[in-house]
């Protein structure tokens, strides 16, 4: 054998060995650069040819070339084991077990505002009532003058009321809206208006600047005071239980006469007296009573030929009162923990 022959055999089994050892892509690069670049080992044998008889030079030059493709080949076929490797390693490593329990994830839940409104509002709707909702924003005009509240009444003061300007104000009351319907003169009326109002109160236990009330007005011809207590009478069997009792004391507001308010007989105890009812065996629950015929004139009815009566609740109160809930505040917090008691 030549020692040509014998040089590009070594060269090319250093090679193989080299490659066979390589563990890195990095790596074949650099060996490819080593054997086959411009200063390679494979190239230095070809710029020996000048020493070569001429005769001999096609002889070693395919040697030659035969050896740079034998390489290249191991080369390529390394890249490409590596690579597949380096994939496998990878997939490996991002696999996901989809047997693995997944981690709890925590839903919203429904206020109990929201939860004892579809209850009332299931009541009425039950007894023919419609719900209307009206403007939180208001005119003077609609939440105090047209309900019988002069421009010189109390619950007008600053401290009371949230105004906008002299004339617009956050309503105080959801009464507004049952003007605006009266003033439609669409009659008979039976409806019930739910919704946020705004009063200028400090937040404690039992208070805050801005609560829910649903009021509620039935305008016709020949309804009585014996139509409101039944009516209440109902409602309050409805949302407290079948054997609860009511009561109603003499009260006053501006927009109805006679007034009332109504108590319940305390579903904790019965009417024993508790804890809850604070002894008394009786929960107050409501303010009612016969709508004013002032109100009814200055929304455009005659007090001769119709009348009515009227009632408003705190949503917030029934909601603590029924789902037994201490502080109002807790309420406003939409704490998760708190909330995922009610369904
Ligand atoms: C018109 C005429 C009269 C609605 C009424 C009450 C009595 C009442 C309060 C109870 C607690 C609201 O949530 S609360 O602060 N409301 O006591 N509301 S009679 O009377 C009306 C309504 C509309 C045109």
């Amino acid at each position: 054998m030549s020692s040509f022959e014998e040089k590009v055999k070594e060269i090319e089994r250093l090679a193989a060995e080299e490659i066979g050892n390589a563990d890195a892509v990095e790596r074949l690069n650099e060996i490819k650069v080593a054997f086959l670049g411009k200063k390679g080992s494979l190239t230095q044998v070809l710029k020996a040819m000048k020493d070569v008889p001429p005769e001999e030079r096609p002889m070693v030059g395919k040697w030659v070339n035969d050896a740079r493709k034998k390489i290249e080949d191991r080369l390529t076929e390394s890249v490409k084991k590596l690579e597949a490797e380096l994939q496998a390693k990878r997939l490996e490593a991002e696999t996901i077990d989809v047997t693995l329990p997944s981690r709890k994830q925590e839903i919203g839940h429904r206020h109990p505002n929201a939860v004892a409104l579809d209850e009332v509002e299931r009541i009425f709707i039950g007894m023919g009532y419609e719900v209307v909702e009206g403007p939180e924003i208001e005119y003077d005009e609609y939440n105090f003058t047209k309900l019988n509240i002069p421009d010189n009444h109390p619950a007008r003061d600053e401290q009371d009321t949230f105004y906008i300007n002299d004339r617009i104000l956050l309503r105080t009351q959801t009464s507004s809206v049952q003007a605006h319907v009266m003033e439609k003169g669409e009659l008979p009326i039976r409806m019930i208006s739910p919704g946020r109002v705004f009063r200028s109160d400090e937040v404690d236990a039992t208070h805050s600047p801005s609560f829910h009330q649903i009021e509620g007005m039935v305008i016709d011809k020949d309804i009585t005071f014996s139509d409101l207590k039944g009516t209440l009478d109902v409602f309050a069997k409805e949302l407290f239980g079948p054997e609860t009792k009511t009561k109603f004391r003499p009260h006053h507001f501006p927009f109805t006469e006679p007034s009332a308010e109504m108590d319940v007989s305390c579903f904790k105890c019965g009417g024993k007296g508790c804890r809850f009812c604070k002894g008394s065996g009786w929960i107050e629950i409501l303010g009612c009573g016969m709508v004013h015929p002032h109100v009814l004139e200055m929304c455009g009815l005659d007090p001769e030929e119709y009348g009515g009566f009227a009632f408003g609740v705190g949503l917030e109160r029934i909601a603590l009162l029924k789902y037994e809930i201490d502080d109002m505040r807790l309420l406003y917090e939409n704490d998760v923990r708190f909330l995922k008691q009610f369904s």
